[in-house]
């Protein structure tokens, strides 16, 4: 968590992460050198996860990343089966923007004796996501409606209820392959309402894109659909 900080006031020049996300289903481990070299060099962290996993390659993954590369590995598990005890560190997530029980904490009951047994550093995250346009595979596999990009009164009191449920992070997603990304209104209207790091990740393909997220307030942003081919 220390590794993803929170941006420091005053004049102090900001901290900011670029996680890539690699999604298990969609990876050729053969090729993990050379993506690794591929990926922008301000790359702070490598995210492992994906809405489903049907194939059981997370701990594929993960491995051949930490072979190849220095970079913290962090899941970012779509279900309590693709938990690893090969990464360094999990988005223990709760889907704040849904009604599904299973989601808020069903799956994460299921992921406590794998935990146990692991050396995983927990990252309690208060996961929100926003319509990107298109219907996501988190609402899909979650069967969960996202908020309106229009609702920013509500998105910002959903991240204040997980900082109050005890959230170490809020992560703002507009959904894997979105088309709008999250709006950079909504983004610093949560980063002044709470204190903890901010994550914001979907639909980001552009420097421009990434550059008016980290500015709004974004301390760390994800990218994955950009790096997959
Ligand atoms: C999805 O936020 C991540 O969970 C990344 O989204 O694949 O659109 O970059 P993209």
């Amino acid at each position: 968590l220390s590794s993803i900080s929170a941006s420091p006031s005053g004049r102090q020049k900001k901290r900011k992460s670029l996680a890539v996300l690699v999604d298990p289903d969609k990876f050729n481990g053969s090729e993990t050198v050379s993506f690794l070299q591929q990926l922008p060099s301000e790359t702070t962290h490598l995210f492992v996860g994906g809405s489903t996993d049907a194939n059981g390659y997370t701990e594929a993954t993960v491995k051949a990343l930490k072979n190849h590369s220095q970079l913290p590995v962090i899941l970012f598990p779509g279900d309590h089966t693709q938990i690893t005890s090969f990464a360094d560190a999990i988005l223990f997530l709760s889907l704040l923007s849904g009604r599904n029980p299973e989601y808020l904490v069903g799956q994460q009951l299921k992921a406590v004796e794998k935990l146990k047994k692991s050396d995983l550093e927990v990252i309690s995250t208060g996961y929100i996501l926003v319509d990107g346009g298109t219907e996501s595979a988190v609402a899909r596999v979650s069967n969960t409606k996202p908020l309106s990009q229009e609702a920013v009164s509500t998105i910002v009191h959903t991240a204040i209820a997980g900082e109050f449920m005890g959230a170490k992070l809020i992560y703002l997603e507009a959904g894997s392959g979105a088309i709008n990304p999250v709006k950079p209104k909504i983004i610093s209207e949560v980063k002044k309402a709470i204190s903890m790091p901010l994550i914001v990740g979907g639909g980001i393909k552009t420097d421009v894109q990434k550059k008016a997220a980290y500015n709004a307030g974004a301390d760390m942003v994800v990218m994955g659909t950009v790096f997959e081919n």
